[in-house]
């Protein structure tokens, strides 16, 4: 038993799996090379004031995050499940280029995930003076194994970087530059970060149950394609793109809210897709704001078709929910239902 008046330690998973925030100067050479967070608390005594027991994991081999697979993704969510039992929180450090593409997947894979598990990585080495990744990694691991009330403050799959913790399936890597490189334009903050780790509890969704096991996805399905429209898209390049063999659904990226050339050449190439069989997910190619099929003409027409709504969710959040949902192997009503609704808080109706 703990003492009344000590707050309950946690105990931290890192899983790290590669990418920039996992590399230091070589003293003697100046190159960048591996960096051995088995040896984390050395490197950072004063993660040992933190309320946490920290073990850590590294995934081999470690990559950039450039390389990242579905593979990758189960082997990731396998490991949370099998560790589920023994640690109150996961923090994942990963390469950020396709950061939100991994977070937004294990979101989904993660069936009835009640425990924390924060993403974060740098865009500066670890080992380099001016990192950025020390304080994300320090703040991350405190976020995991923050509690109310007995609970884990954020039991979902989140991103921290740079003060904010967002949701991760709501974020987008948008600069390759700035050390704050993330937005989450359609959703707020689950928190912000100054003196104080602000949790914006409304925001932060609560599971009904805290299940002693993880269940996890079987399988994330492939034949997914995505499709940015351009003025000048010519109608037959979308035809032979819509005729890939395997292909199974395809995340449009339209203009604006949700709209399209209404000619009728470009509409009957889509109407054939869906005969058939192909499913159609339509997402704005804006960061901020959502698909409403409803509002003009070039829209409607393709809702008329049987376009499917993909609301105000992000590119990476629409993949990797086709990969998820299709992998299911519900017949075709069942998966359309599925995309119908938000499964994970990743878009707002
Ligand atoms: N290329 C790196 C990666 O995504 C970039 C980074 O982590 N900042 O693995």
């Amino acid at each position: 038993m703990q003492p009344y008046d000590t707050p309950m330690r946690s105990s931290i998973l890192i899983i790290y799996t590669g990418g920039t925030i996992g590399m230091k100067t070589d003293a003697a050479t100046g190159a960048l090379v591996p960096f051995d967070f088995s040896g984390i608390y050395e490197e950072f005594p004063s993660l040992k004031r933190l309320n946490v027991d920290i073990d850590v994991h590294t995934i081999s081999p470690v990559i950039d995050s450039s390389n990242v697979s579905p593979e990758n993704w189960m082997t990731l969510a396998r490991l949370i499940r099998d560790n589920y039992a023994r640690y109150d929180g996961f923090v994942v450090l990963h390469g950020t280029d396709t950061m939100s593409y991994t977070a937004s997947a294990l979101s989904f894979m993660l069936e009835n995930l009640a425990k924390p598990v924060v993403f974060t990585g740098s865009q500066i080495p670890i080992g380099v003076l001016r990192t950025d990744g020390r304080e994300n990694l320090i703040t991350a691991i405190e976020i995991a194994g923050a509690r109310i009330d007995g609970r884990p403050e954020v039991p979902e799959v989140s991103l921290y970087f740079q003060n904010r913790l967002f949701r991760a399936n709501r974020t987008t890597k948008r600069s390759a530059e700035a050390l704050s490189a993330f937005r989450s334009y359609n959703y707020p903050p689950l928190a912000e970060v100054g003196v104080n780790i602000t949790y914006n509890l409304p925001a932060i969704h609560r599971p009904e149950e805290y299940p002693a096991e993880l269940r996890i996805a079987s399988r994330l399905s492939g034949g997914i394609a995505l499709i940015k429209l351009f003025p000048g898209l010519d109608a037959q390049i979308l035809r032979a793109m819509l005729a890939a063999p395997g292909l199974r659904a395809v995340v449009l990226e339209t203009f604006g809210a949700g709209n399209a050339p209404t000619c009728e050449e470009f509409i009957r190439v889509l109407e054939e897709a869906i005969a058939r069989g192909i499913l159609l997910l339509n997402i704005t190619q804006c960061g901020a704001g959502r698909v409403s099929m409803e509002l003009y003409d070039t829209g409607l027409r393709l809702q008329r078709i049987g376009v499917l709504c993909g609301y105000d969710m992000t590119t990476e959040a629409a993949v990797t929910k086709l990969m998820y949902v299709l992998g299911l192997g519900l017949d075709r009503e069942k998966t359309v239902d599925l995309l119908r609704l938000p499964l994970r808080g990743e878009f707002t109706a």
